[in-house]
Parts: structure tokens; C-alpha cells; sequence
């Protein structure tokens, strides 16, 4: 059953993960009570199907302005600045991802918010994790500002859960692939960029190793993951850092012979550049037990499904432009 008086707040809606999320959103609550939220505002489509405001999630005032005005339960905090940009940035970054999360918990600690959902990632890790089927618990040292920020986030999500019964869910996302919204900062986004520079070029220089194996997931699973912890039920939910999350594990090479299937002059070259060293601090594949049994987490697209339909789309997207 639907609750009547959910109305959700998405912060970081024009990113990668937040304009597919405010779509699905919209599509599976009526449209007014999935309000979309950003820094700057979106394209035509995002703006035009419910309600916007700009908002800098940092601005603990103006976001409680909106969660009072608009009677929000629910905040999906998916404004970050990613693992690339943030090795450049390390305070601005450091003050986004930390501050803006600070603001949703206190709101949800002074009983403004029913529940928070908040984006980890596998950057959490660092070299001394076990690289293949990285267990839930293990030893993790991040080395990339990024990565210290979500696993100092991760004890901060739990520590709010313990301490104050604040209702907030996490996942540790891999790298992830859209055709909608381009990912940007991120040592994954090499991932996405192929296809586009494959559909336009037919060649690709990867600023990734060859043989660098990463783990990724398709748009539509971390969506359905994302919601889907959201609507499990709070008993479920036996973790409150962050859940690992799985679905496939490739490297350049293999992504390149999978859209060789569909363009065979397809070429990808390789300069890697400061982003290798990201790259290789992060595992190679990840054990997702623990969301599979606690809340019922599966993962439906592989690497081969994927490009079908990256390729299919990006090739209308392109015949249109
Ligand atoms: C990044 O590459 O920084 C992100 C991530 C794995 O969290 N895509």
C-alpha cells in the first residue's frame, strides 16, 4: 500500500542517477509528490514533469524551507562529487559530500524526515581490500578523497541509526552505466563514454589500462535497487552503513569486444592517465550476499544486454541530433 502522505525530495535530481530516479519516481508516484532538486536546473523533460526547485544542498536553511513548505518524508541525497573531480578538489569536495549529508541527517534526527536514502560506493574500499568478491565487512582504507568521504559517511549513516533511530539506507554503488544523463568525475565513466565515442568515431582512447577490471552495473538495476531498499521493510534492513551491491565485472578490453559485436570496425586505444591509480585501489568484483537475503537485491542486465541497449539508444539519440 502506498502511504497518502509521502512526498519525496530529491536532491542532486539533474545528475547521472537523479534525472532516471525522478523519472521512475514520478512514473510510480503521482508527480507532485516527487519533488526534484538541484543546483542548477535541467533540461526541458526533468522541469516540465512535476515540481523543481534550485537548491544548494549545503544550505542546511534553504533545504528545510523546502522539506517544511513541501511536507517531504522522504530525501534521496544523490548530490556528490565524484571520485575523478574530487582528487582535485579535496575540500570543495570534502564540504559537499560531508555537509550536504549532515543537513538531511539532522533533519531526519529532529524528526523533519521519515527516511533517507544516501549513496555510498565502492570507492570505499582501498589497495589492502581482497580484490575479487570483496566481502560486506572487510578491511577497508580508502585512498581517494571520495572514498574517505563515503566511508567516514557510512559510520556517520549507522551511528545516526544507533543513536537516534534516524531511518537512513545506503548502498555502495559500483560504476554505472545510462544512456540518458552522463556521468561526470567519476573513474567509472570511461564505461559510458565508449559507447558514445563508438557510435560517433568508431574508436575509443581509454584513460583506463586494459586489463583494468571494475565493478559495473546498467542504470535500470541501480534504480531498481535504489527504490527498492527504500520500500523494504525497516526490519529488513540489518545494515545501516551500506549494503554491497553487484551486478557484473569487466575491463576495457572486454566492454570494447562487446560493442564489437554490433560495430565490428570498433577500435579502443589506451592512455592512462591519473584516474589508473583510482582504479586500481577499488576491487574487482564484489560479494552482494547480504542485499540479496536482507531485502531481496537481483540484478537483471549483463555486460551483453547492456550494449544492445546502449547501442539501440544512443543510435536514435544520435540519428535525431
Ligand atoms: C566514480 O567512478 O567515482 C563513481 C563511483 C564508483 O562511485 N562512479
Amino acid at each position: 500500500m502506498q502511504s497518502l502522505k509521502k512526498r519525496i525530495l530529491i536532491i542532486g535530481a539533474c545528475g547521472q542517477i537523479g534525472t532516471e530516479l525522478t523519472e521512475r519516481l514520478r512514473q510510480q508516484y503521482a508527480p507532485h509528490k516527487v519533488i526534484a532538486s538541484d543546483i542548477r536546473e535541467g533540461d526541458e523533460a526533468l522541469m516540465n514533469s512535476g515540481p523543481f526547485e534550485v537548491l544548494d544542498a549545503m544550505n542546511y536553511d534553504a533545504l528545510q524551507d523546502i522539506v517544511i513548505n513541501y511536507e517531504i518524508t522522504e530525501v534521496y541525497l544523490m548530490a556528490a562529487m565524484l571520485s575523478a573531480t574530487a582528487e582535485k578538489f579535496p575540500m570543495k569536495a570534502w564540504n559537499l559530500n560531508m555537509n550536504s549529508l549532515f543537513n538531511v541527517l539532522n533533519l531526519a534526527k529532529e524528526g523533519k524526515i521519515e527516511k533517507v536514502f544516501w549513496p555510498s560506493s565502492i570507492a570505499v574500499f582501498g589497495k589492502t581490500t581482497p580484490k575479487q568478491d570483496t566481502p560486506q565487512r572487510t578491511i577497508m582504507e580508502p585512498s581517494t578523497v571520495y572514498g574517505i568521504s563515503k566511508q567516514t559517511g557510512e559510520r556517520w549513516c549507522e551511528y545516526y541509526f544507533n543513536k537516534y533511530g534516524v531511518d537512513v539506507r545506503s548502498i555502495r554503488y559500483p560504476g554505472l552505466i545510462s544512456y540518458k544523463t552522463l556521468p561526470g568525475g567519476g573513474t567509472t565513466d570511461y564505461a559510458v563514454d565508449i559507447y558514445h565515442k563508438a557510435l560517433k568515431h568508431q574508436k575509443y582512447i581509454c584513460f583506463l589500462e586494459k586489463d583494468t577490471e571494475l565493478p559495473m552495473m546498467y542504470m535500470d538495476d541501480a534504480i531498481a535497487a535504489t527504490i527498492g531498499i527504500m520500500e523494504a521493510k525497516k526490519e529488513d534492513i540489518k545494515i545501516r552503513s551500506a549494503y554491497n551491491l553487484a551486478a557484473m565485472s569487466f575491463d576495457p578490453e572486454t566492454i570494447a569486444s562487446s560493442i564489437r559485436n554490433h560495430i565490428p570496425k570498433f577500435s579502443i586505444s589506451y592512455e592512462p592517465d591519473f584516474r589508473q591509480e583510482i582504479a586500481n585501489s577499488w576491487p574487482q568484483s564484489i560479494d552482494d550476499t547480504e542485499a540479496r537475503e536482507d531485502w531481496g537485491w537481483e540484478h537483471k542486465v549483463s555486460l551483453e544486454e547492456m550494449t544492445e541497449k546502449m547501442i539501440q539508444a544512443l543510435r536514435k539519440q544520435y540519428k535525431n541530433t
